[in-house]
């Protein structure tokens, strides 16, 4: 798990009129290392086509993709792992059902729950909202708690919530070079270039402050 760096969630109402195998594969292109397929509004029919349609991408390309909240899915298309929220399925379950060699990932908001999510076995955790976000309802956490969280848990924490590239410096900053995000690429105007500028600030922490993609005007 700590090999990867940049996690691409899917979200085909921020993609314009690009499909998400368009999106994976551009982001992929420029370096996204990890990819969920996480789509509110499909039915159940709907989520095993795509997610089977974007398996053909990602297999090709060798990195894992992960089906958010749904174990029943994850487990039917053979996908690589699941990520999942407070609400969901809890992961010493989903762990039974999927076994040992599958990704679980989860959802936490506090340190409480990254503690929890750690030693009941979790691949990894998700931390945020860091920064305000309109793709989730909830109030963000702030970099602050992000950093009280990186002194504490041991397994790859992926920060995310309205990580752009303007404020990714700070995340980097809190003490994690592993981000995931939804429409800080999904909805930008060229997906590989974008994804190339976070996974080179991801992976140098360097921030190039001539980057035409740091612009406020790009989303
Ligand atoms: N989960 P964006 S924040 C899906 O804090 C999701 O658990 C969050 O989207 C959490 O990159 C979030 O567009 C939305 O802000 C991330």
């Amino acid at each position: 798990m700590y090999k990867y760096h940049l996690y691409l969630i899917t979200d085909s109402k921020l993609a314009g009129d690009r499909s998400n195998k368009e999106v994976v594969e551009a982001t992929i292109s420029g370096g996204a290392d990890l990819i969920q397929l996480r789509e509110k509004d499909y039915t159940t029919r709907q989520l095993i086509k795509e997610g089977r349609e974007l398996l053909k991408v990602t297999r090709k390309a060798g990195i894992p993709l992960i089906v958010n909240d749904r174990v029943d899915v994850a487990l039917a298309i053979d996908a690589d792992g699941v990520h999942l929220g407070q609400e969901d399925m809890p992961l010493v379950e989903a762990r039974k059902i999927l076994g040992k060699d599958k990704i679980i990932g989860i959802s936490t908001h506090n340190l409480e729950q990254a503690m929890e999510a750690e030693a009941e076995g979790a691949d990894y955790i998700g931390y945020g909202p860091v920064f305000a976000t309109t793709t989730k309802g909830r109030a963000p956490v702030g970099v602050e708690s992000l950093k009280r969280v990186m002194k504490v848990i041991k397994i790859p924490v992926f920060a995310i919530g309205g990580i752009k590239l303007n404020n990714l410096k700070q995340v980097i900053e809190a003490g994690t070079n592993r981000v995931a995000v939804v429409s800080g690429i999904v909805a930008a105007d060229d997906i590989k270039k974008t994804s190339e500028a976070y996974k080179g600030m991801l992976i140098s922490g360097n921030i190039s402050v001539d980057n035409p993609y740091l612009s406020d005007s790009k989303k």
